[in-house]
């Protein structure tokens, strides 16, 4: 068991799987993934035969994987193969953003960290590189709603580079990217100067700063070390080829029918991205699962290049 003490981010107690405390030992590039993507993002029974190809695309592109999650209370980074079974199939799992880290603690809760939590208990573990699906953000209507994902207020002061396919498309793309503007969050296309869109490989936005291979990625890193100016994030967006994204027309179809349920059910706080996810997977019969497969694949392979590009040893 360690603490570490000296970020910004948070004191957590963190439990460290022991492939993980061997790569630390090592000086091992490693890649955090979260475990909300397992719990409430995708679907049973596929979430868990996921989970271990997103873990195997990590090593397989040169990096140790660290899901991060809750057990029992202990924030574990690096679940062992059964600890990510219990939270892919366990009824009850709390979604976990940062507010939730220490009343789930105190209570001995078993949760699946979102990006929020993830990234800044990464942090706090020395992980620079975070391989997600797509980040939350601003809702559509948040005017009303006020329903902003703390992921971004997270982001302004965690230390780490976010591997993303962009902001999820059910989402407002452009408040979002104007919020992680003010924030100070770092943003950069991958290969792109496109933001991208999830689901969808054009978000409709364009980027300030493109980067093209994870040698720039670690480049950019170390300078933002350098700068002393490390607290917040750097997003990096790596969009899905237009071959491989939802057909714009089926997303657009989707979300807006997945839109009109969350009004008539009244779905409200987090409980909104899971419901929405749900949708787009039931009703695309599978065809937006396999792309959020894909993109989760893909954005794991470039977070394990990434880590290895900064990891002096494996450069
Ligand atoms: N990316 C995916 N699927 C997901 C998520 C991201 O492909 O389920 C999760 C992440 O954990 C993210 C959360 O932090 O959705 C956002 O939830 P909210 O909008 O309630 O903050
Ligand atoms: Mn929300």
């Amino acid at each position: 068991m360690v603490t570490d003490s000296t970020r910004p981010v948070g004191r957590f107690t963190i439990r460290y799987g022991d492939h993980v405390t061997r790569a630390r030992r090592d000086g091992h590039p490693v890649v955090a993934l979260e475990s909300t993507i397992v719990s409430h993002g995708l679907p049973r029974p596929d979430n868990l035969r996921v989970a271990r190809e997103i873990e195997q695309t990590v090593r397989d592109n040169g990096a140790v994987p660290a899901t991060i999650g809750m057990i029992g209370g202990e924030l574990v980074v690096g679940l062992e193969d059964a600890q990510i079974e219990h939270l892919a199939g366990a009824d009850g799992v709390a979604k976990l953003s940062v507010r939730d880290l220490a009343v789930a603690a105190a209570t001995g809760a078993d949760g699946a960290t979102t990006v929020a939590a993830t990234s800044a208990v990464a942090a706090a573990a020395g992980i620079g590189v975070f391989a997600t699906g797509g980040l939350g953000g601003v809702h559509r209507e948040a005017n009303t709603t006020f329903d902003e994902s703390a992921d971004l207020t997270t982001l302004a002061r965690t230390p780490i580079v976010v591997v993303c396919a962009g902001v999820k498309s059910i989402l407002d793309v452009g408040a979002t990217l104007e919020r992680l503007e003010t924030l100070g969050v770092s943003v950069a296309g991958y290969g792109t100067r496109r933001f991208p869109g999830f689901f969808v490989t054009d978000g409709g936005f364009d980027v300030d700063w493109q980067l093209d291979s994870p040698r720039a990625v670690a480049a950019a890193m170390a300078a933002r070390e350098e700068q002393g100016v490390a607290e917040g994030a750097l997003v990096l967006g790596n969009p899905l080829p237009t071959d491989e994204q939802l057909d714009p027309a089926l997303h657009d179809r989707t979300l807006a029918e997945g839109l009109e349920l969350l009004a008539r059910d009244g779905v409200t706080g987090k409980a909104v991205t899971p419901f929405l996810l749900a949708h787009f997977h039931s009703s695309t019969q599978g065809k937006s699962l396999e792309v959020n497969v894909r993109i989760i694949l893909r954005n794991a392979a470039l977070a394990a290049q990434i880590a290895a590009a900064a990891t002096p040893a494996h450069a």
